[in-house]
Protein backbone atom coordinates (compact mmCIF):
# COMPACT_ATOMS: atom_id res chain seq x y z
CA UNK A 1 0.00 0.00 0.00
CA UNK A 2 1.82 3.27 -0.89
CA UNK A 3 0.62 7.29 0.40
CA UNK A 4 2.31 9.92 -0.24
CA UNK A 5 4.04 12.08 2.39
CA UNK A 6 6.21 15.94 1.50
CA UNK A 7 5.99 14.69 -1.84
CA UNK A 8 7.79 11.34 -1.51
CA UNK A 9 5.73 7.43 -2.05
CA UNK A 10 5.59 5.92 1.30
CA UNK A 11 4.65 2.52 1.71
CA UNK A 12 2.79 1.49 4.36
CA UNK A 13 0.95 -1.23 6.14
CA UNK A 14 -2.25 -2.38 7.15
CA UNK A 15 -3.40 -0.51 10.30
CA UNK A 16 -0.58 1.75 10.43
CA UNK A 17 -1.15 5.38 11.61
CA UNK A 18 0.21 8.35 9.84
CA UNK A 19 2.91 9.01 12.32
CA UNK A 20 3.82 5.51 12.38
CA UNK A 21 4.62 5.55 8.59
CA UNK A 22 6.11 8.68 8.92
CA UNK A 23 8.61 7.36 11.33
CA UNK A 24 9.57 4.26 9.73
CA UNK A 25 10.13 6.40 6.52
CA UNK A 26 12.18 9.06 8.07
CA UNK A 27 9.55 12.05 8.25
CA UNK A 28 9.91 13.71 11.76
CA UNK A 29 6.48 14.50 13.13
CA UNK A 30 6.44 16.24 16.84
CA UNK A 31 4.83 14.34 19.69
CA UNK A 32 4.36 14.97 23.39
CA UNK A 33 1.71 12.85 24.40
CA UNK A 34 1.78 9.54 21.90
CA UNK A 35 4.43 6.76 23.17
CA UNK A 36 4.61 4.25 20.76
CA UNK A 37 6.20 1.44 23.38
CA UNK A 38 3.04 1.21 25.51
CA UNK A 39 0.85 2.03 22.97
CA UNK A 40 -0.70 5.08 23.83
CA UNK A 41 -1.76 8.00 21.60
CA UNK A 42 -4.61 9.65 23.78
CA UNK A 43 -4.36 12.49 20.90
CA UNK A 44 -4.53 15.25 23.54
CA UNK A 45 -1.46 17.26 23.17
CA UNK A 46 -2.45 17.85 19.52
CA UNK A 47 1.06 18.91 18.45
CA UNK A 48 1.39 16.02 15.79
CA UNK A 49 -0.81 17.89 13.15
CA UNK A 50 -0.33 17.26 9.44
CA UNK A 51 -2.23 17.95 6.40
CA UNK A 52 -3.72 15.16 4.40
CA UNK A 53 -5.52 15.03 1.30
CA UNK A 54 -7.78 11.87 0.90
CA UNK A 55 -7.38 9.88 -2.04
CA UNK A 56 -10.17 10.98 -4.47
CA UNK A 57 -10.61 14.25 -2.45
CA UNK A 58 -9.55 17.90 -3.37
CA UNK A 59 -9.65 19.58 -0.22
CA UNK A 60 -6.77 18.99 2.27
CA UNK A 61 -7.91 18.84 6.01
CA UNK A 62 -5.68 19.03 9.26
CA UNK A 63 -5.60 15.86 11.38
CA UNK A 64 -3.32 14.33 14.68
CA UNK A 65 -1.38 12.18 12.72
CA UNK A 66 -1.37 9.65 15.75
CA UNK A 67 -4.43 8.63 16.16
CA UNK A 68 -5.79 9.00 12.58
CA UNK A 69 -5.04 5.72 9.89
CA UNK A 70 -3.01 6.59 6.91
CA UNK A 71 -5.08 5.29 3.36
CA UNK A 72 -4.33 4.32 0.31
CA UNK A 73 -2.96 7.32 -2.04
CA UNK A 74 -3.40 9.34 0.72
CA UNK A 75 -0.89 12.37 0.10
CA UNK A 76 0.51 13.90 3.74
CA UNK A 77 2.32 17.37 3.97
CA UNK A 78 3.92 17.95 7.71
CA UNK A 79 5.19 21.41 7.30
CA UNK A 80 3.10 23.52 5.15
CA UNK A 81 2.39 26.79 6.81
CA UNK A 82 -1.26 26.30 8.15
CA UNK A 83 0.43 22.91 9.82
CA UNK A 84 3.56 24.98 11.40
CA UNK A 85 0.98 27.79 12.87
CA UNK A 86 -1.42 25.11 14.18
CA UNK A 87 1.16 23.37 16.06
CA UNK A 88 2.50 26.61 17.20
CA UNK A 89 -0.54 27.70 18.50
CA UNK A 90 -1.13 24.54 20.46
CA UNK A 91 2.45 24.94 21.81
CA UNK A 92 1.16 28.20 23.06
CA UNK A 93 -1.69 26.86 24.49
CA UNK A 94 -0.14 24.15 26.27
CA UNK A 95 2.02 26.78 28.16
CA UNK A 96 -0.62 28.97 29.02
CA UNK A 97 -0.94 26.74 32.27
CA UNK A 98 2.66 25.73 32.68
CA UNK A 99 4.99 26.69 35.33
CA UNK A 100 7.75 28.72 33.25
CA UNK A 101 10.53 28.51 36.11
CA UNK A 102 12.83 26.30 34.02
CA UNK A 103 15.98 27.42 34.69
CA UNK A 104 15.23 25.80 38.10
CA UNK A 105 13.67 22.68 36.88
CA UNK A 106 15.37 19.48 37.03
CA UNK A 107 14.51 18.67 33.67
CA UNK A 108 15.87 22.04 32.02
CA UNK A 109 17.59 20.87 29.12
CA UNK A 110 16.35 17.62 28.81
CA UNK A 111 12.74 18.10 28.50
CA UNK A 112 10.56 17.29 25.86
CA UNK A 113 8.03 20.09 25.78
CA UNK A 114 11.30 22.28 25.31
CA UNK A 115 12.46 20.38 21.99
CA UNK A 116 8.69 21.10 20.96
CA UNK A 117 8.61 24.55 22.10
CA UNK A 118 12.20 24.98 19.65
CA UNK A 119 10.78 23.02 16.81
CA UNK A 120 7.96 25.09 16.39
CA UNK A 121 10.17 28.52 16.81
CA UNK A 122 7.78 29.63 20.03
CA UNK A 123 10.06 32.56 21.23
CA UNK A 124 7.25 33.67 24.01
CA UNK A 125 3.99 32.37 25.37
CA UNK A 126 1.40 34.97 24.64
CA UNK A 127 -1.31 33.15 26.70
CA UNK A 128 0.78 32.61 29.42
CA UNK A 129 -0.84 33.79 33.02
CA UNK A 130 0.59 32.83 36.41
CA UNK A 131 -2.30 32.10 38.57
CA UNK A 132 -3.09 28.24 38.22
CA UNK A 133 -6.23 26.51 38.74
CA UNK A 134 -6.22 24.74 42.50
CA UNK A 135 -5.57 21.76 41.11
CA UNK A 136 -2.28 22.30 39.55
CA UNK A 137 -0.39 22.25 43.07
CA UNK A 138 3.00 20.49 44.03
CA UNK A 139 2.47 16.95 46.28
CA UNK A 140 5.34 16.52 48.40
CA UNK A 141 4.04 14.00 50.51
CA UNK A 142 5.90 11.37 49.41
CA UNK A 143 9.38 10.64 50.18
CA UNK A 144 10.53 9.39 47.00
CA UNK A 145 8.47 11.21 44.33
CA UNK A 146 7.63 14.72 43.35
CA UNK A 147 4.32 15.64 41.29
CA UNK A 148 4.67 19.50 40.58
CA UNK A 149 1.45 19.36 38.19
CA UNK A 150 2.21 23.01 37.49
CA UNK A 151 4.52 21.12 34.85
CA UNK A 152 2.15 18.42 33.54
CA UNK A 153 0.66 18.36 30.01
CA UNK A 154 -1.97 15.88 30.54
CA UNK A 155 -0.45 13.76 28.42
CA UNK A 156 -1.54 10.76 30.39
CA UNK A 157 1.26 8.59 29.69
CA UNK A 158 1.96 8.01 33.72
CA UNK A 159 -2.03 7.31 34.41
CA UNK A 160 -1.06 4.34 31.12
CA UNK A 161 2.09 2.97 32.55
CA UNK A 162 0.67 2.72 36.50
CA UNK A 163 -2.60 1.63 34.81
CA UNK A 164 -1.94 -0.68 31.84
CA UNK A 165 2.41 -1.37 32.34
CA UNK A 166 2.02 -2.24 36.29
CA UNK A 167 -1.41 -2.82 37.36
CA UNK A 168 -1.18 0.05 40.06
CA UNK A 169 -3.87 1.99 38.56
CA UNK A 170 -2.67 4.48 41.57
CA UNK A 171 -3.60 7.23 39.34
CA UNK A 172 -6.52 8.72 37.89
CA UNK A 173 -7.29 11.79 35.21
CA UNK A 174 -9.41 14.57 37.41
CA UNK A 175 -11.81 17.42 36.39
CA UNK A 176 -12.29 18.49 33.48
CA UNK A 177 -11.95 21.44 30.68
CA UNK A 178 -9.17 23.85 31.95
CA UNK A 179 -9.03 22.28 35.03
CA UNK A 180 -8.50 18.85 33.91
CA UNK A 181 -5.50 17.02 35.56
CA UNK A 182 -3.74 14.22 36.58
CA UNK A 183 -4.55 12.60 40.49
CA UNK A 184 -3.99 9.76 42.75
CA UNK A 185 -6.59 7.75 43.22
CA UNK A 186 -9.33 8.98 45.67
CA UNK A 187 -7.76 12.46 45.56
CA UNK A 188 -5.37 11.32 47.97
CA UNK A 189 -2.23 12.74 48.54
CA UNK A 190 1.10 10.37 46.58
CA UNK A 191 1.85 9.68 50.13
CA UNK A 192 -0.86 8.33 51.32
CA UNK A 193 -2.31 6.22 47.82
CA UNK A 194 -1.91 3.32 46.68
CA UNK A 195 1.25 4.38 44.98
CA UNK A 196 4.30 1.95 45.71
CA UNK A 197 6.99 4.91 44.23
CA UNK A 198 8.44 2.82 41.65
CA UNK A 199 9.04 5.40 39.98
CA UNK A 200 7.85 4.12 36.41
CA UNK A 201 5.67 7.31 35.89
CA UNK A 202 9.01 8.99 35.94
CA UNK A 203 10.07 7.48 32.90
CA UNK A 204 7.89 8.52 30.50
CA UNK A 205 6.83 11.82 31.65
CA UNK A 206 7.90 14.42 29.14
CA UNK A 207 8.22 17.22 31.37
CA UNK A 208 9.43 17.72 34.69
CA UNK A 209 5.51 17.22 36.24
CA UNK A 210 6.99 13.75 37.77
CA UNK A 211 10.33 13.46 39.27
CA UNK A 212 12.34 12.12 42.81
CA UNK A 213 12.72 14.01 45.20
CA UNK A 214 15.97 16.11 44.62
CA UNK A 215 18.91 15.22 47.75
CA UNK A 216 21.11 16.35 46.14
CA UNK A 217 21.90 19.60 47.80
CA UNK A 218 21.85 17.48 51.32
CA UNK A 219 24.63 15.12 49.88
CA UNK A 220 26.31 18.88 48.80
CA UNK A 221 26.10 19.19 52.93
CA UNK A 222 27.65 16.37 54.04
CA UNK A 223 30.13 16.20 51.75
CA UNK A 224 31.65 19.72 52.87
CA UNK A 225 31.13 19.28 56.38
CA UNK A 226 34.11 18.28 57.96
CA UNK A 227 32.93 16.50 61.04
CA UNK A 228 30.68 13.84 58.62
CA UNK A 229 32.38 10.68 57.47
CA UNK A 230 30.89 10.02 54.41
CA UNK A 231 30.05 6.43 53.02
CA UNK A 232 28.83 5.78 49.79
CA UNK A 233 27.30 2.84 48.18
CA UNK A 234 26.33 2.07 44.55
CA UNK A 235 23.82 -0.94 43.49
CA UNK A 236 24.54 -3.45 41.42
CA UNK A 237 23.21 -1.35 38.36
CA UNK A 238 24.16 1.83 38.63
CA UNK A 239 27.45 0.77 37.11
CA UNK A 240 26.10 -0.67 33.83
CA UNK A 241 23.23 2.49 33.71
CA UNK A 242 25.38 5.56 34.71
CA UNK A 243 27.54 6.32 31.56
CA UNK A 244 24.31 6.93 29.28
CA UNK A 245 24.16 9.69 31.58
CA UNK A 246 26.92 10.92 30.43
CA UNK A 247 26.53 9.97 26.53
CA UNK A 248 28.17 6.67 26.47
CA UNK A 249 26.85 3.52 24.79
CA UNK A 250 24.38 1.86 26.90
CA UNK A 251 25.34 -1.43 29.22
CA UNK A 252 28.99 0.46 29.38
CA UNK A 253 30.40 -0.66 32.69
CA UNK A 254 31.58 2.35 34.36
CA UNK A 255 32.25 0.92 37.81
CA UNK A 256 35.98 2.53 38.17
CA UNK A 257 34.70 6.07 36.88
CA UNK A 258 32.28 5.66 39.62
CA UNK A 259 34.60 5.38 42.21
CA UNK A 260 36.88 8.22 41.04
CA UNK A 261 33.97 10.56 40.42
CA UNK A 262 33.01 9.74 44.24
CA UNK A 263 36.45 10.22 45.30
CA UNK A 264 36.81 13.70 43.26
CA UNK A 265 33.77 14.94 44.80
CA UNK A 266 35.62 14.15 48.47
CA UNK A 267 33.90 11.15 49.83
CA UNK A 268 35.57 9.53 52.28
CA UNK A 269 35.02 5.89 51.92
CA UNK A 270 33.26 4.59 48.28
CA UNK A 271 31.70 1.06 48.96
CA UNK A 272 29.88 -1.11 46.82
CA UNK A 273 26.36 -2.45 47.11
CA UNK A 274 27.33 -5.49 45.76
CA UNK A 275 28.90 -6.87 48.76
CA UNK A 276 25.74 -6.31 50.83
CA UNK A 277 23.93 -8.05 47.82
CA UNK A 278 26.18 -11.29 48.79
CA UNK A 279 25.27 -11.20 52.24
CA UNK A 280 21.77 -11.33 51.67
CA UNK A 281 22.49 -14.49 49.45
CA UNK A 282 23.98 -16.35 53.25
CA UNK A 283 21.01 -14.78 54.93
CA UNK A 284 18.21 -15.52 52.22
CA UNK A 285 19.32 -18.67 51.37
CA UNK A 286 20.33 -19.82 54.67
CA UNK A 287 16.28 -18.63 55.66
CA UNK A 288 14.96 -20.25 52.39
CA UNK A 289 16.44 -23.89 53.29
CA UNK A 290 15.07 -23.32 57.19
CA UNK A 291 11.48 -22.56 55.75
CA UNK A 292 11.42 -25.59 53.20
CA UNK A 293 12.49 -28.15 56.19
CA UNK A 294 9.44 -26.42 57.96
CA UNK A 295 7.52 -26.97 54.99
CA UNK A 296 6.53 -23.41 54.67
CA UNK A 297 6.13 -22.46 51.05
CA UNK A 298 6.64 -20.70 49.26
CA UNK A 299 9.47 -18.08 50.02
CA UNK A 300 9.08 -14.31 48.42
CA UNK A 301 12.10 -12.78 47.89
CA UNK A 302 12.49 -9.03 49.55
CA UNK A 303 14.84 -7.23 48.36
CA UNK A 304 12.87 -4.66 45.99
CA UNK A 305 11.19 -1.66 48.17
CA UNK A 306 8.28 -0.84 45.57
CA UNK A 307 7.65 -4.91 45.64
CA UNK A 308 7.17 -4.59 49.57
CA UNK A 309 5.14 -1.56 49.33
CA UNK A 310 2.52 -3.05 46.63
CA UNK A 311 2.74 -6.03 49.30
CA UNK A 312 1.69 -4.00 52.29
CA UNK A 313 -0.91 -1.87 50.59
CA UNK A 314 -2.58 -4.16 48.12
CA UNK A 315 -1.91 -7.78 49.63
CA UNK A 316 -1.19 -7.43 52.88
CA UNK A 317 -2.04 -11.30 53.37
CA UNK A 318 1.11 -12.36 51.53
CA UNK A 319 3.35 -11.01 53.51
CA UNK A 320 4.03 -13.75 55.99
CA UNK A 321 5.79 -15.66 52.70
CA UNK A 322 7.99 -12.80 52.88
CA UNK A 323 11.52 -13.53 53.36
CA UNK A 324 12.74 -11.46 56.42
CA UNK A 325 16.25 -10.81 55.51
CA UNK A 326 16.66 -7.04 54.70
CA UNK A 327 17.56 -5.38 51.24
CA UNK A 328 21.41 -5.21 49.88
CA UNK A 329 20.74 -1.40 50.56
CA UNK A 330 19.73 -1.66 54.04
CA UNK A 331 22.56 -4.59 55.19
CA UNK A 332 24.96 -2.44 53.96
CA UNK A 333 23.71 1.13 55.67
CA UNK A 334 23.63 -1.54 59.20
CA UNK A 335 27.00 -2.68 58.72
CA UNK A 336 28.27 0.49 57.80
CA UNK A 337 27.31 1.73 61.04
CA UNK A 338 27.98 -1.01 63.09
CA UNK A 339 30.52 -3.06 61.67
CA UNK A 340 33.00 -0.95 59.51
CA UNK A 341 33.37 1.59 62.27
CA UNK A 342 34.51 -1.04 64.67
CA UNK A 343 36.99 -2.23 62.19
CA UNK A 344 37.86 1.23 61.15
CA UNK A 345 37.70 2.90 64.31
CA UNK A 346 35.45 5.76 63.26
CA UNK A 347 32.77 7.04 65.78
CA UNK A 348 29.45 5.64 64.52
CA UNK A 349 27.47 8.73 64.84
CA UNK A 350 29.87 10.73 62.81
CA UNK A 351 28.97 8.20 59.53
CA UNK A 352 26.46 9.54 56.83
CA UNK A 353 25.51 6.68 54.38
CA UNK A 354 24.65 7.70 50.67
CA UNK A 355 23.05 5.11 48.69
CA UNK A 356 23.39 5.67 44.47
CA UNK A 357 20.77 3.28 43.16
CA UNK A 358 17.98 3.04 39.94
CA UNK A 359 15.42 3.50 42.06
CA UNK A 360 12.64 5.96 43.60
CA UNK A 361 11.14 3.57 45.93
CA UNK A 362 14.29 3.10 47.35
CA UNK A 363 14.23 6.21 49.32
CA UNK A 364 10.89 5.31 50.53
CA UNK A 365 12.72 2.14 52.09
CA UNK A 366 15.59 4.28 53.39
CA UNK A 367 12.94 6.41 55.81
CA UNK A 368 10.74 3.19 57.11
CA UNK A 369 10.64 3.25 60.64
CA UNK A 370 12.03 -0.27 61.48
CA UNK A 371 14.78 0.20 59.13
CA UNK A 372 16.82 2.45 61.86
CA UNK A 373 19.35 1.51 64.58
CA UNK A 374 17.87 3.52 67.88
CA UNK A 375 17.26 7.38 66.38
CA UNK A 376 19.67 7.07 63.35
CA UNK A 377 18.37 5.61 60.05
CA UNK A 378 20.60 3.02 58.23
CA UNK A 379 21.06 4.90 55.39
CA UNK A 380 21.06 8.29 55.32
CA UNK A 381 20.15 9.71 52.03
CA UNK A 382 19.46 7.87 48.63
CA UNK A 383 20.21 9.37 45.18
CA UNK A 384 18.40 8.21 42.05
CA UNK A 385 21.04 7.60 39.22
CA UNK A 386 19.62 10.92 37.59
CA UNK A 387 20.02 12.67 40.55
CA UNK A 388 24.07 11.13 41.14
CA UNK A 389 24.43 12.60 37.32
CA UNK A 390 22.84 15.94 38.27
CA UNK A 391 25.35 15.97 41.48
CA UNK A 392 28.60 15.12 38.95
CA UNK A 393 27.21 18.05 36.85
CA UNK A 394 26.63 20.61 39.16
CA UNK A 395 30.07 19.77 41.39
CA UNK A 396 32.03 20.19 37.75
CA UNK A 397 33.38 16.60 37.10
CA UNK A 398 33.08 14.79 33.82
CA UNK A 399 32.69 11.26 34.33
CA UNK A 400 34.22 10.68 30.53
CA UNK A 401 37.01 12.24 31.63
CA UNK A 402 37.96 10.63 34.45
CA UNK A 403 40.69 7.12 34.98
CA UNK A 404 39.18 4.52 35.96
CA UNK A 405 39.94 3.73 39.88
CA UNK A 406 39.64 0.48 42.23
CA UNK A 407 37.84 0.27 45.77
CA UNK A 408 40.64 0.12 48.50
CA UNK A 409 38.40 -0.90 51.53
CA UNK A 410 39.36 -4.49 52.64
CA UNK A 411 35.90 -4.80 54.88
CA UNK A 412 32.63 -3.92 52.15
CA UNK A 413 33.57 -3.72 48.52
CA UNK A 414 34.89 -7.49 46.99
CA UNK A 415 31.94 -8.96 45.78
CA UNK A 416 31.50 -12.22 43.70
CA UNK A 417 29.67 -12.40 39.99
CA UNK A 418 26.40 -13.22 42.14
CA UNK A 419 26.23 -10.17 43.97
CA UNK A 420 26.64 -8.59 40.43
CA UNK A 421 23.90 -10.29 39.05
CA UNK A 422 21.54 -8.77 41.65
CA UNK A 423 20.64 -6.01 39.71
CA UNK A 424 18.65 -8.03 36.82
CA UNK A 425 15.83 -10.35 36.91
CA UNK A 426 16.42 -13.82 38.06
CA UNK A 427 19.54 -12.43 39.42
CA UNK A 428 18.62 -13.05 43.31
CA UNK A 429 17.19 -16.62 42.07
CA UNK A 430 20.36 -17.69 40.53
CA UNK A 431 22.46 -16.42 43.21
CA UNK A 432 20.85 -18.34 46.15
CA UNK A 433 21.00 -21.45 43.92
CA UNK A 434 24.25 -21.32 43.52
CA UNK A 435 25.22 -20.84 48.07
CA UNK A 436 22.48 -23.35 48.64
CA UNK A 437 23.79 -25.83 46.36
CA UNK A 438 26.92 -26.09 47.60
CA UNK A 439 25.20 -25.41 50.86
CA UNK A 440 23.51 -28.76 50.73
CA UNK A 441 25.54 -30.65 49.12
CA UNK A 442 29.55 -29.74 50.30
CA UNK A 443 30.79 -29.14 46.46
CA UNK A 444 30.12 -26.55 43.86
CA UNK A 445 27.10 -26.65 41.20
CA UNK A 446 29.06 -27.83 38.33
CA UNK A 447 28.84 -24.64 35.42
CA UNK A 448 26.92 -21.61 37.76
CA UNK A 449 25.17 -20.47 34.80
CA UNK A 450 21.71 -21.63 35.55
CA UNK A 451 19.93 -20.94 31.84
CA UNK A 452 16.57 -21.47 32.96
CA UNK A 453 16.42 -18.59 35.24
CA UNK A 454 17.98 -16.34 32.42
CA UNK A 455 15.60 -14.19 30.12
CA UNK A 456 13.40 -11.34 30.19
CA UNK A 457 9.54 -13.05 30.19
CA UNK A 458 7.77 -11.45 32.54
CA UNK A 459 7.26 -14.37 34.54
CA UNK A 460 9.49 -17.34 34.13
CA UNK A 461 9.20 -20.65 36.01
CA UNK A 462 12.19 -23.16 36.71
CA UNK A 463 13.07 -26.88 38.36
CA UNK A 464 15.87 -26.76 40.12
CA UNK A 465 18.00 -29.52 42.01
CA UNK A 466 19.44 -28.91 44.48
CA UNK A 467 20.25 -32.02 46.16
CA UNK A 468 20.83 -32.79 49.44
CA UNK A 469 17.83 -32.93 51.66
CA UNK A 470 16.02 -30.45 49.57
CA UNK A 471 16.43 -32.05 46.33
CA UNK A 472 14.01 -30.48 43.32
CA UNK A 473 12.87 -27.21 44.37
CA UNK A 474 10.35 -24.73 42.11
CA UNK A 475 11.62 -21.87 41.49
CA UNK A 476 9.40 -18.48 39.54
CA UNK A 477 10.72 -15.09 38.70
CA UNK A 478 8.48 -12.21 37.95
CA UNK A 479 9.40 -8.70 37.16
CA UNK A 480 7.05 -5.65 36.95
CA UNK A 481 3.84 -5.53 39.03
CA UNK A 482 1.09 -6.72 36.72
CA UNK A 483 2.59 -10.29 36.37
CA UNK A 484 3.18 -10.12 40.14
CA UNK A 485 -0.40 -9.58 40.89
CA UNK A 486 -1.77 -12.54 39.08
CA UNK A 487 1.12 -14.66 41.09
CA UNK A 488 0.52 -13.10 44.31
CA UNK A 489 -3.21 -13.79 43.58
CA UNK A 490 -2.38 -17.64 42.95
CA UNK A 491 -0.20 -18.14 45.63
CA UNK A 492 -3.19 -16.56 48.09
CA UNK A 493 -5.74 -18.66 45.94
CA UNK A 494 -3.74 -21.56 46.49
CA UNK A 495 -3.31 -22.54 42.99
CA UNK A 496 0.50 -21.61 42.42
CA UNK A 497 2.80 -24.50 43.49
CA UNK A 498 6.46 -22.72 43.93
CA UNK A 499 8.92 -22.69 46.59
CA UNK A 500 11.02 -19.76 45.44
CA UNK A 501 9.71 -16.55 44.36
CA UNK A 502 11.79 -14.00 43.06
CA UNK A 503 10.14 -10.59 42.59
CA UNK A 504 11.16 -7.08 40.94
CA UNK A 505 8.49 -4.43 40.60
CA UNK A 506 10.06 -2.66 37.59
CA UNK A 507 9.91 -4.38 34.01
CA UNK A 508 13.57 -5.57 33.52
CA UNK A 509 14.41 -5.50 37.23
CA UNK A 510 16.62 -3.26 38.65
CA UNK A 511 18.84 -2.43 35.29
CA UNK A 512 15.65 -0.79 33.97
CA UNK A 513 14.78 0.84 37.39
CA UNK A 514 12.47 4.59 38.08
CA UNK A 515 15.68 5.70 38.94
CA UNK A 516 17.33 5.59 35.76
CA UNK A 517 18.21 7.80 32.99
CA UNK A 518 14.99 8.67 31.25
CA UNK A 519 14.81 7.92 27.26
CA UNK A 520 12.87 10.29 25.75
CA UNK A 521 10.64 8.88 23.35
CA UNK A 522 11.03 5.29 24.68
CA UNK A 523 10.54 3.36 27.22
CA UNK A 524 12.39 0.55 28.63
CA UNK A 525 15.11 1.19 25.80
CA UNK A 526 18.31 -0.04 27.45
CA UNK A 527 17.37 -2.65 29.82
CA UNK A 528 18.62 -5.59 27.80
CA UNK A 529 21.98 -4.13 27.39
CA UNK A 530 22.36 -3.41 30.74
CA UNK A 531 21.49 -6.80 31.71
CA UNK A 532 23.97 -8.25 29.12
CA UNK A 533 27.01 -5.86 30.89
CA UNK A 534 25.54 -7.46 34.45
CA UNK A 535 26.19 -10.89 33.14
CA UNK A 536 29.53 -9.90 31.53
CA UNK A 537 30.85 -8.52 34.77
CA UNK A 538 29.95 -12.13 36.18
CA UNK A 539 31.27 -14.25 33.49
CA UNK A 540 34.74 -12.33 34.19
CA UNK A 541 34.31 -11.80 37.92
CA UNK A 542 37.03 -14.76 40.09
CA UNK A 543 35.02 -15.60 42.40
CA UNK A 544 31.24 -16.08 41.28
CA UNK A 545 29.49 -17.33 44.91
CA UNK A 546 28.49 -14.93 47.55
CA UNK A 547 29.56 -17.79 49.90
CA UNK A 548 32.98 -17.63 48.60
CA UNK A 549 33.16 -13.82 48.83
CA UNK A 550 36.11 -13.33 51.30
CA UNK A 551 35.16 -10.02 52.65
CA UNK A 552 31.91 -11.68 53.46
CA UNK A 553 34.00 -14.66 54.90
CA UNK A 554 36.31 -12.70 57.47
CA UNK A 555 32.23 -10.38 57.96
CA UNK A 556 30.56 -13.97 59.48
CA UNK A 557 33.90 -14.82 60.72
CA UNK A 558 34.69 -11.80 62.82
CA UNK A 559 31.82 -9.91 63.58
CA UNK A 560 27.88 -12.14 62.57
CA UNK A 561 28.66 -15.80 63.54
CA UNK A 562 26.79 -17.51 61.50
CA UNK A 563 24.24 -16.90 59.16
CA UNK A 564 20.94 -16.45 61.07
CA UNK A 565 23.07 -15.89 64.26
CA UNK A 566 21.33 -13.98 67.28
CA UNK A 567 23.29 -10.53 65.64
CA UNK A 568 22.53 -11.45 62.06
CA UNK A 569 18.97 -12.06 63.17
CA UNK A 570 19.31 -8.36 64.66
CA UNK A 571 20.79 -6.04 62.29
CA UNK A 572 20.08 -8.28 59.12
CA UNK A 573 16.23 -8.82 59.24
CA UNK A 574 13.37 -6.64 59.35
CA UNK A 575 9.45 -7.19 59.57
CA UNK A 576 6.69 -5.96 57.30
CA UNK A 577 3.45 -3.62 58.09
CA UNK A 578 0.22 -4.72 57.64
FE1 LIG B 1 18.54 -3.26 42.98
FE2 LIG B 1 19.17 -4.54 45.10
S1 LIG B 1 19.40 -5.36 42.99
S2 LIG B 1 17.03 -3.82 44.63
O1 LIG B 1 17.34 -4.08 41.90
O2 LIG B 1 18.57 -6.19 45.83
O3 LIG B 1 17.74 -0.44 43.31
O4 LIG B 1 20.74 -2.51 41.12
O5 LIG B 1 20.59 -2.08 44.77
O6 LIG B 1 19.10 -3.18 47.84
O7 LIG B 1 22.05 -5.29 45.54
C1 LIG B 1 18.06 -1.48 43.05
C2 LIG B 1 19.87 -2.72 41.74
C3 LIG B 1 19.83 -2.86 44.40
C4 LIG B 1 19.17 -3.73 46.82
C5 LIG B 1 20.97 -4.99 45.43
FE1 LIG C 1 2.11 4.27 39.67
FE2 LIG C 1 4.65 3.54 40.20
FE3 LIG C 1 4.07 6.05 39.44
FE4 LIG C 1 3.32 5.21 41.86
S1 LIG C 1 5.43 5.45 41.13
S2 LIG C 1 2.08 6.38 40.43
S3 LIG C 1 2.83 3.05 41.44
S4 LIG C 1 3.83 4.16 38.19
Amino acid sequence: MQATINGKTVTFEEHDTILEAARRNGHFIPTLCELHDIDHTPGTCRVCLVEITRAGNREPTIVTSCNTPIEEGMVIRTRTQKVREMQRLQVELLLADHDLNCATCTRHGDCELQDVAQFVGLQHSRFHRDEFPRTRMVDTSSPAIVRDLGKCIRCFRCVAVCRNEQGVDALVVTGSGLETGVGMRDNLPQGASDCVTCGQCILVCPTGALGEKDETERVIDYLYDPDIVTVFQFAPAIRVGFGEEFGLPAGTNVEGQIIAALRQLGADIVLDTNFAADVVIMEEGTELLGRLREGKRPTFTSCCPAWINFAEKHYPDILPYLSSTKSPQQCFGVLAKTYLPEKMGIDPSKIRVISIMPCTAKKDEAVRRMLRIGDTPEVDLVLTTREFARLLKREGVDLRSLDPSTFDNPYMSAYSGAGAIFGTTGGVMEAAVRTMYKVLNGHELEGVVIDPLRGFEPVRTATVDLGGDIGTVKLAMCHGLKGVRTIVEDVLAGRADFDFIEIMACPGGCVDGGGHLRSKKHYQLHARKRRDAIYDIDRTKPVRQSHNNPQVQRLYEEFLGEPLSERAHELLHTRYIR
